[in-house]
């Protein structure tokens, strides 16, 4: 077995071991707390998950740098040299406590700021995606092939509620422009709608932890994952993230204001 493989049968025994923990959880009151506001918020299980990711990164892998969205790293301490693990323990914290559904587990591995490997597990289905770069992408075991290239016109489209509400760069005619929005409230369920076809666009504004798996399995399927403006993502920075099928970023591209 390489040493990816080894990779990818730690990650999946880990992250399914997290689901085990998550589904008992339930079971049990969730402690919740905010930290900038009323809508965002943490619990106990994202600080655990957390914590049982870091103990087993650092366990097989001591060489690695991990970037959790709870360790409350700081920004200017981030790195992209050598390997860098990035952690979304549950991606879709409201959903986890409202509605004990539509919420992920991430993990995107990184090399010198190259994508190795991005796994996205949608808990409540039992459906983890997984793959990289020279791996292609897989739904559990079964292999994704890449989606239609759809134009905006003829897909749903993803957008963050705050980016729609005040109609952010002109969201709001992209929206009118699609076949229609779903806002599910995970950027990791988003994308995996975008890597199966359900959806031919997600865009949010995203912090480092909410794209990095979903940036590697989207670029393994042809997906364009840049900004809204078209650039190239940095890895470590907070920043608006389109997600996209070829056709449907080059509509958006073509509809969304100047920035300002
Ligand atoms: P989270 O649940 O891990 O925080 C919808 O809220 C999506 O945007 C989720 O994927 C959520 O990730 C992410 N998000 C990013 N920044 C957020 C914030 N400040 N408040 C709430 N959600 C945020
Ligand atoms: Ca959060
Ligand atoms: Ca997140
Ligand atoms: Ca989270």
């Amino acid at each position: 077995m390489d040493s990816l493989a080894q990779m990818d049968a730690l990650v999946k025994e880990w992250m399914h071991a997290a689901r085990t923990e998550i589904i008992q959880g339930f079971k049990q009151k969730i402690a919740v707390w905010t930290k900038s506001g009323r809508n965002d918020l943490v619990t106990n299980m994202d600080r655990a998950v957390e914590a049982y990711y870091v103990e087993k990164i650092h366990t097989f892998f001591p060489e690695a740098v991990v970037i959790g969205e709870e360790c409350h790293h700081q920004q200017d301490k981030y790195q992209t040299s050598g390997w860098v693990w990035v952690i979304d323990p549950i991606d879709g914290t409201m959903n986890f406590v409202k509605q004990q559904d539509h919420f992920a587990s991430m993990i995107g591995v990184y090399h010198n700021g190259v994508g190795v490997r991005g796994y996205i597990f949608d808990v409540m289905n039992d459906d983890l995606f997984w793959g990289g770069p020279e791996k292609g992408v897989f739904c559990n075991e079964t292999s994704l092939q890449p989606p239609l290239d759809t134009g905006l016109r003829d897909g749903l489209i993803g957008i963050g509620m705050p980016y729609l509400v005040h109609n952010y760069r002109n969201l709001q005619q992209v929206a009118l422009a699609s076949s229609g929005v779903r806002i599910y409230g995970s950027a990791g369920i988003q994308i995996i709608h975008v890597l199966q076809g359900k959806c031919t666009a997600y865009v949010s504004y995203l912090r480092p932890w909410d794209f990095a798996a979903g940036k590697i399995l989207a670029e393994a399927l042809n997906l364009q994952v840049k900004t809204i403006d078209g650039c190239t993502l940095d890895m470590l920075s907070s920043s608006d993230v389109l997600v996209a099928t070829k056709n449907a970023q080059k509509d958006i591209q073509s509809l969304v204001a100047p920035a300002r």
